[in-house]
């Protein structure tokens, strides 16, 4: 039966860099998600004018707690609001590039996903629900605002009285007039990776003895990498740690970085590593690569991926049409651009920034140094399509990872890059040191700074090449003469008070310099121009990456 369900607007329903993302007890409150669901429903039918007779709607998220509650919720609401067919995720699991995956080759109006990334989960950690497009991308921001524009003014939502639907049984049934599909999330994405991917020669780098680990961090891509990895490609069993999907990631955070990924660290430091080390968040759009001994950054990632992709990778074999970084991502993926003679776009942070550009056929691969790298095989970044990336690179150059890092950075020198994050700071302390740094932009360019000299400092803001659209006051950045950059920004993802980003990058033609040695003055600069200590108190980040 439908009901009609009087509610009232809650404040702070605007979604962030990608999605709404809160504590979970703050989404537990009765009405919070449905209030968000519905906006997301009315601003659909909103900008297409019609209804949802002949659309479907994709649903999915990374297994945490919250994940299958919300799941019922949004199956019902979505029934109630008329869509021809619901498809969900056998076990509500789905990653973040397969749901993009999926929403693409099932003509899908767009997708929920239940996620709040790399994030941590449980009652007391965080949540998050974020709707993406027919193109499988992000919602854009024209999207995003008109959906909280309507969390504003909400005054009802639509429901219907059904029993919970059997997440973990796949097949087809009925919820009200609606067809409610339950189908394998692993099954669309590996046919898109077996496209990609020359499988029978990475099956070959396994089989001559060549070992890696891959640390699912108790996020949604166990069961993918246990699939493609162990499965398809014949990894030994073991290659998948931490494999098991859990509602809190087993207490850890999901992130896959050198700190929240310490123990892989370590064991690619151990006396018995394996060849390649690699890790992705709870969603499973992030990776971090290792070798033996040696971290990749991201940036680093990006570059090494566009200059080899189209020798190495099928799916490439025609040539890149352009790649695209975030701004604060480092700039080596734009030297390899202008050896390859192709185009490089510099975008604002988030990966819904990218998709105009793949839309449009201007791009091909693109990153963030977030530990975020993708292609236009879909519409978000991809952690195990990065990882496949390397395993391609490795199996084609039968190379320790650090000498083809080594080799790339000979031939094109090396981007030493560092992100400092302050977390949990103050909010008003935070917005006034960006303030004041703002305001103050305009006397820095020609001072000196660093061992260098200012040559331009501004408030990045984004003339999207396709649609036109402005995005502005998206990070502060100074450009010094020597090809460095200071950059900062507030984190549009954070659930507790504000996140200040400092990024830091300095090039030389040599690749073997301490990191210290090439960024420590710039983090100095960058701390004093932020006046961090007399502001925060702080003088150290509390993560870097
Ligand atoms: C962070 C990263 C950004 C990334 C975003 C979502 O955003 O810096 O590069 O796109 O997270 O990633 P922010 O606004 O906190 O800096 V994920 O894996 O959380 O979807
Ligand atoms: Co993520």
């Amino acid at each position: 039966m439908l009901q009609t369900i009087p509610t009232t607007p809650f404040s702070g329903q605007r979604p962030g860099t990608s999605g709404l993302r809160k504590k979970t007890r703050i989404f537990m409150q009765p009405h919070y998600v449905e209030n968000f669901v519905q906006s997301v429903f009315d601003a659909l039918r909103e900008i297409s004018g019609g209804d949802f007779k002949d659309k479907d709607l994709i649903v999915g998220g990374d297994g945490r707690y919250y994940n299958r509650v919300s799941i019922q919720t949004i199956v019902r609401m979505a029934a109630a609001n008329g869509f021809r067919r619901v498809q969900v995720g056998r076990g509500g699991i789905l990653s973040t590039p397969a749901m993009s995956a999926v929403i693409r080759r099932r003509g899908a109006l767009g997708g929920l996903l239940l996620t709040a990334s790399h994030n941590p989960g449980g009652i007391d950690c965080d949540f998050g629900i974020k709707y993406n497009i027919s193109n499988g991308g992000p919602a854009p921001e024209s999207l995003t605002e008109l959906i909280y524009a309507h969390t504003r003014k909400l005054s009802r939502y639509l429901s219907l009285q059904s029993c919970d639907v059997d997440l973990d049984r796949e097949g087809v049934v009925r919820v009200g007039d609606t067809e409610v599909r339950i189908f394998d999330p692993l099954a669309d994405y590996t046919a898109l990776m077996e496209r990609i991917f020359d499988f029978d020669a990475l099956r070959s780098w396994f089989h001559d003895g060549y070992r890696m680990v891959f640390d699912a961090m108790h996020g949604v891509t166990g069961p993918y990498a246990h699939h493609i990895l162990e499965h398809c490609l014949g990894a030994p069993a073991g290659t998948v740690l931490r494999g098991q999907p859990l509602e809190d990631f087993g207490g850890l955070h999901p992130d896959p970085n050198q700190v929240h990924a310490a123990d892989l660290v370590a064991l690619l430091a151990g006396d018995s590593a394996p060849d390649l080390g690699a890790a992705c968040d709870g969603d499973g759009d992030r990776n971090m690569i290792l070798g033996r001994n040696f971290y990749v950054s991201p940036g680093d990632s990006l570059a090494v991926i566009a200059q080899q992709a189209a020798a190495i990778i099928p799916g490439y074999r025609s040539g890149l049409a352009g790649v695209a970084r975030s701004m604060p991502t480092s700039t080596a993926v734009d030297r390899v651009a202008r050896s390859l003679g192709i185009p490089s776009f510099e975008t604002p942070t988030g990966w819904k920034f990218f998709g105009n550009l793949m839309d449009a056929g201007m791009c091909t691969l693109c990153g963030e140094e977030s530990f975020g790298t993708g292609s236009d095989h879909v519409r978000e970044k991809d952690g195990i399509w990065a990882v496949l990336c390397w395993l391609s690179i490795l199996a084609a150059s039968r190379q320790p990872l650090a000498a083809v890092v080594g080799d790339h950075w000979r031939r094109f020198g090396r981007s030493y890059y560092q992100r400092h994050d302050f977390e949990g700071l103050d909010a008003n302390a935070a917005a006034g040191m960006m303030e004041e740094l703002r305001r103050r932009l305009p006397l820095l360019v020609n001072q000196s700074l660093s061992g260098s000299t200012v040559s331009a400092a501004d408030d990045f803001s984004y003339t999207d090449p396709v649609d036109g659209s402005v995005s502005a006051g998206q990070g502060i950045r100074i450009l010094l003469a020597d090809g460095s950059r200071i950059v900062c920004r507030l984190s549009g993802t954070g659930t507790e008070g504000a996140t200040l980003r400092l990024y830091l990058e300095g090039y030389r033609r040599d690749g073997g310099y301490p990191i210290g040695d090439i960024l420590d003055p710039l983090l100095r600069a960058g701390l004093d121009l932020l006046q961090m200590q007399a502001r925060t108190g702080r003088t150290r980040a509390t993560v870097i990456t």
